[in-house]
């Protein structure tokens, strides 16, 4: 068992303050596959002054010099990525495959992007009669969640390193190991003492201390919406920066044509890819009503064709990340039931011979867009599908949710495609499966304000100043 006991404060690993411990589950064998330290405000305290004894001198690097930072992060990172794998499907129960692939990659791949931005950023801009300045904001309190724990991680810590901020990360409770081995990467690489700082526990401690902390400048925020809803109330008193990052119930619309039924399969095996926990996940899947059956028989094969079991096995699926979200994803099943969805694949308990783990079935519904199941995040590997008439309609319902994280767009006709793109109320559209690592992530409405990702994610760590008559 991992004991990840010390805090990294200041360049050094040091005891907490008082010493009070938590174990991390293993969601796939229910057992403890480590223990880390739960901080109080005196460490956070610690952390913070040294983030701000830091941000004089860091602040004042030069591009070149954050630069061969980021870049001796990065050796660093490619010589752990196995361990962070490992570490990653121990805390969350991601499959091997993805915990070593995917989660792992997107880390890198955000640190490959800080440096290709920085790279370029012009940090002063000759407009007119003012050169305006982009300044790093201060010192930074980094709150993250379990999902796509090195993803949400790394593209806070090498945006805010990049820009030359300061910074306290708080990993969640969940998935703080690899976390730990983030925060020794970083040390390894040289990064100044004081400039990244990590502290350890639960966030109703450590992420409230962060958020009314006098000397934060800033809190970028990764998780769900209440917690992010608390975060701003506590962050009023200080007028400090707020970038929040929250959930999500984005509609994936599959167009109608002769792919229909293996864009829907392909819809359906995504939603169930980390277990359903994507803050993006296309979880509303809206097809046309005049192909229903075609669509519900590609979904029900779909779904039914993913495997489940031991994340060190070779399954497609592992367990969700705790017994407490297998319940809520229980609950929400039974709503499904309960509202009269039709029920086509998965359903209630564990998938057969499979007694021991939060393993869930990978369940499709078919329902309309005003059940509860299609209204609220469900953060599991479950499926609604909707019907539409008309493209109007599609668009109506994809815009009809109090959030607006994410949409997807599938078929061979790309001009519908992209009309249907303009007119969802969603800060990221997928046209037929892209991706890129400089497109903006985050949300319109209850799915946040900030925008991460590529050079806007270095904006949300910028201060802007204008200097006149320069
Ligand atoms: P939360 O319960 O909101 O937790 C996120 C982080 O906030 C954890 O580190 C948590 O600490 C901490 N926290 C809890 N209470 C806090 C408080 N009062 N003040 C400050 N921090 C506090 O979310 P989660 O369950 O980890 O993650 C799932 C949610 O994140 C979903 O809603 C998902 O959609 C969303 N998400 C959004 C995105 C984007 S980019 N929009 C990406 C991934 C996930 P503990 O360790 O103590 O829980």
């Amino acid at each position: 068992m991992r004991e990840y006991l010390k805090f990294y404060i200041d360049g050094q690993w040091v005891d907490p303050v008082e010493p009070k411990t938590s174990d991390v589950i293993n969601p796939a064998t229910e057992e403890p596959a480590g223990r880390i330290s739960m901080g109080t405000a005196a460490d956070v305290n610690k952390a913070v002054a040294a983030a701000r004894k830091a941000f004089p001198s860091w602040s004042q690097t030069s591009k070149a010099e954050r630069l061969e930072v980021l870049k001796s992060i990065q050796a660093e990172y490619a010589r752990r990525q196995p361990e962070l794998g490992e570490a990653i499907m121990e805390e969350m129960g991601a499959p091997s495959s993805l915990a070593n692939g995917f989660h792992v990659g997107l880390g890198a791949g955000h640190l490959q992007t800080a440096i290709e931005v920085l790279e370029k950023f012009e940090f002063e801009q000759a407009r007119g009669a003012h050169v305006l300045r982009y300044e790093p904001i201060g010192v930074c309190g980094l709150i993250t969640p379990w999902n796509w724990p090195m993803n949400q991680t790394c593209v806070k810590v090498f945006p805010a390193l990049a820009t030359g901020c300061t910074m306290i990360l708080k990993p969640p409770q969940l998935a703080s190991l690899s976390a730990h081995i983030l925060a020794e990467i970083l040390d390894a690489a040289g990064v100044p003492a004081g400039v990244f700082n990590l502290v350890q526990g639960s966030g109703s401690v450590i992420g409230t201390v962060l958020s009314k902390h006098e000397d934060v400048d800033m809190i970028s925020f990764t998780g769900s919406e209440p917690v992010g809803v608390q975060i701003q109330k506590d962050a009023a008193d200080t007028v400090k920066r707020v970038g929040l990052e929250l959930g999500g119930k984005s509609p994936w619309i599959v167009l109608d044509d002769d792919q229909l039924a293996t864009n829907v399969a392909s819809a359906t095996a995504g939603m169930m890819g980390n277990s359903g926990q994507t803050c993006s996940a296309g979880s509303r899947l809206l097809v046309p009503n005049s192909r229903m059956a075609e669509a519900i028989e590609a979904a029900t094969a779909a779904a039914n064709g993913v495997s489940v079991g031991d994340p060190r096995g070779n399954f497609a699926m592992g367990p969700v990340v705790s017994k407490g979200q297998y319940n809520v994803i229980q609950e929400y099943i039974q709503k499904g039931l309960d509202e009269g969805a039709q029920l086509i694949a998965g359903g209630l308990g564990r998938p057969e011979g499979l007694d021991k783990g939060w393993y869930v079935k990978p369940t499709v519904f078919v329902g309309t867009n005003d059940m509860v199941i299609a209204r609220e995040e469900i953060f599991g590997p479950v499926l609604v599908i909707i019907g539409y008439d008309d493209a109007d309609q599609a668009v109506e319902i994809a815009n009809d949710s109090p959030f607006g994280l994410g949409g997807y767009v599938t078929g061979s006709d790309v001009e519908l495609a992209r009309s249907i793109a303009r007119r969802m109320r969603t800060g990221a559209i997928w046209i037929n499966n892209g991706f890129d690592f400089h497109a903006p992530f985050g949300g319109y409405k209850r799915s946040g304000n900030g925008r991460e990702w590529g050079d806007y994610g270095f904006h949300e760590y910028l201060e802007i100043k204008s200097m006149i008559g320069f």
